[in-house]
């Protein structure tokens, strides 16, 4: 079976909290503080696995939590960091937010290429941290924040060059067998193909490029009709389309009426797919019928919408180098496959937890706690400019600021939110 769309929950790990603790020596009475801090939780990462080509594993496996961080004990020990969880995907997988449907990132690098989808929280500090020459004796510790939680919806749009598209039998899977090493299934039925196929295709000399054939498109595929439409997805990328017509018309189809429909079924689907550069590819002509099909009237129509044509045969191997040189030379003038980009923005970031604000006065230091705080300082990258903005943004908007002025905060004065502190200025 063939998956390429699934909706997980993933949650990285908790960091660990903070230990109070003091030294304790014989003969040293009053031993200072020596509270270790929380180790970090273990990221959410989602790596390339270039010997996968389908979502299957995720049908079974919804749920992906990474172990939280240790916490800090006495004797300044830390907490034991959490590993991180590798989730493996195809190349290819958009890794979207389920809520927003935005896309975060386009997994397109190479095997073993990593990203962290989601950050384990934060070790949070001992109170060994906090002792000043006014507070020797620092009570408290810090908390460490909460692992980022989403609901992602994974995706798999394939990654080629060119996508071979048609109707049902008119040869697809048998051109791709012919110009690259892939073995997809041949028959003489319909829908033979349930799911894409790629094949790599060497043009001597250069790097080659990569071709994927998807099952046939009818009429209505939009709709659902046949196996639907969502199989473009997987030529979604394609810089080039090869539309491929039977022009022996052996089931007595019009070649014109199969390109407008596919084409119409394309511009269903996307306009951009159905803007994308196309070669006409007329299959078969060892079977070509002259009294079947008005091979005049055909090229004139080809011409007319200004499409490439080129005449092959799956079956005697008639045309396909030169298939395969049109192809190559097209795309050394085409763009490069679409990347698609981060859509998902800092302010998109899924805060959970009590809404609720509470600010503590310790001498000069304004201790600001709230569950949501927690929950949203796991995914502040505070070496990060735009996180930070960010960051500073939400503590105006929710009235953080307002509530510390309320309690006395003045120009100068320390602001500690977790394990992040700040001087106060207005
Ligand atoms: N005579 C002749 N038969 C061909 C040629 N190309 C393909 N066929 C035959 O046409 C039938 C369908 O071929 P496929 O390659 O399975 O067609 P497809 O477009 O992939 O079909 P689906 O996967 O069902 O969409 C098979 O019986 C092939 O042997 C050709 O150039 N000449
Ligand atoms: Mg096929």
């Amino acid at each position: 079976m063939f998956v390429d769309n699934v909706k997980i929950y993933v949650k990285a790990g908790d960091g660990g909290n903070g230990a109070v603790a003091f030294h304790r020596e014989k003969y040293v009475s009053h031993g200072g503080p020596d509270g270790g801090d929380g180790g970090k939780g273990g990221n959410i990462v989602f790596r390339v696995d270039l010997g996968t080509n389908t979502l299957l594993a995720f049908r079974y496996r919804h749920k992906f939590i990474a172990g939280n961080g240790g916490n800090g004990k006495g004797g300044k020990l830390h907490g034991a960091t959490a590993p991180d969880l590798i989730i493996s995907v195809p190349p290819g997988t958009l890794i979207k937010d389920a809520e927003t449907g935005k896309i975060i990132h386009d997994m397109t690098e190479n095997d073993g290429a990593d990203y962290i989808c989601c950050r384990g929280g934060r070790g949070g500090f001992g109170n060994r941290h906090f002792a000043t020459p006014t507070r020797q004796v620092p009570m408290f510790a810090k908390n460490g924040t909460k692992g980022e939680e989403r609901e992602l919806v994974l995706e798999l749009k394939m990654l080629a060059d060119v996508g071979l598209i048609g109707y049902p039998s008119v040869g697809k899977s048998s051109l791709l067998s012919r110009i690259s090493s892939a073995k997809p299934k041949i028959a003489d039925y319909h829908f033979t193909t349930l799911s894409p196929n790629l094949g790599v295709v060497s043009t001597g000399g250069e790097s080659g490029f990569v071709a994927a054939d998807i099952p046939g498109l009818i009429e209505g595929a939009a709709d659902g009709a046949g196996l639907g439409h969502a199989f473009l997805r997987h030529v979604d990328r394609c810089r080039l389309l090869l539309h491929v017509v039977d022009i022996s018309c052996s089931e007595y189809r019009d070649p014109i009426d199969d390109i407008k429909n596919i084409n119409y079924e394309l511009r269903r689907y996307s306009e951009a797919l159905a803007e994308r550069p196309q070669i006409i590819v007329a299959n078969k002509t060892d079977m070509l019928d002259r009294e079947r099909v008005d091979i005049d009237e055909f090229e004139e129509f080809v011409k007319d919408n200004g499409w490439e044509l080129i005449y092959v045969s799956a079956i005697t191997g008639e045309g396909l180098d030169e298939m395969v040189a049109k192809a190559a030379e097209m795309l050394r003038e085409l763009p490069p496959m679409i990347i698609y980009e981060r859509e998902y923005e800092p302010e998109d970031a899924y805060v959970g937890g009590s809404k609720e604000t509470t600010v503590r006065r310790e001498n000069d230091t304004f201790i600001v706690e709230g569950e949501w705080l927690l929950n949203l300082m796991g995914q502040i990258n505070f070496d990060d400019y735009e996180s930070l903005n960010f960051f500073q943004k939400v503590l105006k908007n929710s009235g953080v600021f307002d509530l510390l002025e309320e309690k006395g905060c003045t120009d100068g004065m320390t602001v500690s939110i977790y394990d992040f502190e700040f001087d106060y200025v207005k």
